[in-house]
């Protein structure tokens, strides 16, 4: 791995502020794309964070701090990114489900379903069933990307899943579910269609659903 995605990974891990988007900037400058970023240096560093505060370690004070660092950073870097095709493989419903307020993740996976041609609809955090099925009936999406962290709101992905079979509209659409908590295993428990385990796998989950029909409006 290069050193500068090493330093940016342990940047956040330590919660080191300072200097940290010249970090960025400078692993941009030494050949790291994007993505490299995201992937191997800021959610790695997250994934760390995650694992002290679990140990008690750190509190939820240092779990909002690294999050805004790598909002920032992975907001910077999305600038950075070619556009793609847009919208040329179809349109993506992206939501995290009610009561999680997790974005960081769902944000990565739109930024690279958008650069390689999707269009996307980002409902942003903590979305009700009920909005999430309005949003596919008022586009026309054929596909919807939930994102679920917390264990304890998993349900939430039934609960869509159950509003678009009550809409009449549940054959028309795909599913893929990602996140800290969710798995293959998850993803058949609740009736989605797949499972993705990063923003890479993401492009390779909706790439087999394009051609998704989506509702008609
Ligand atoms: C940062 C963070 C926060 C920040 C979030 C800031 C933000 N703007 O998003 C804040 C401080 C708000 C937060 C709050 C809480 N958090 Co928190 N948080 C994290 C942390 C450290 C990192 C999450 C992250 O952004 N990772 C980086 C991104 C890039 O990774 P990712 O989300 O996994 O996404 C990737 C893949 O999963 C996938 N993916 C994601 N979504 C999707 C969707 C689709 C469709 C597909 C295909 C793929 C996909 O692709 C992404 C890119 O590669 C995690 C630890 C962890 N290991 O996840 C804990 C963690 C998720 N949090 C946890 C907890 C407990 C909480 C709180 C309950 C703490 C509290 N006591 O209040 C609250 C809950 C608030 C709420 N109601 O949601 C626990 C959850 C435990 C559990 N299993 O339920 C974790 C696992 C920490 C831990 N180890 O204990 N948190």
């Amino acid at each position: 791995m290069k050193q500068c995605l090493a330093d940016v990974r342990s940047a956040v891990t330590e919660i080191r502020d300072e200097n940290f988007m010249t970090l960025v900037q400078s692993c941009l400058e030494q050949g790291a794309t994007p993505l490299e970023i995201i992937e191997e240096g800021l959610a790695r560093g997250l994934d760390a964070v995650g694992a002290k505060f679990e140990e008690g370690e750190y509190f939820l004070a240092d779990l909002i701090i690294a999050g805004d660092m790598v909002t920032r950073a992975t907001d910077s870097l999305k600038e950075k990114m070619a556009p793609g095709l847009t919208g040329k493989k179809g349109k993506v419903v992206l939501a995290t489900v009610q009561g999680d307020v997790h974005d960081i993740g769902k944000k990565v996976v739109g930024i690279m379903l958008a650069a390689s041609g999707y269009e996307i609809v980002d409902l942003g955090v903590d979305v009700p069933a009920s909005r999430i099925v309005d949003a596919v009936k008022r586009t026309g999406a054929g596909m919807v990307g939930l994102s679920v962290l917390l264990t304890t709101m998993v349900y939430g992905i039934k609960e869509v899943i159950a509003g678009l079979g009550e809409a009449g509209i549940r054959d028309k659409v795909k599913i893929a579910i990602g996140g800290a908590c969710c798995s293959e295993h998850l993803a058949s428990e609740m009736g989605a269609d797949a499972f993705g385990e990063s923003a890479i796998a993401a492009v390779r989950v909706f790439d087999g659903f394009s051609g998704a029909q989506g509702p008609p409006r």
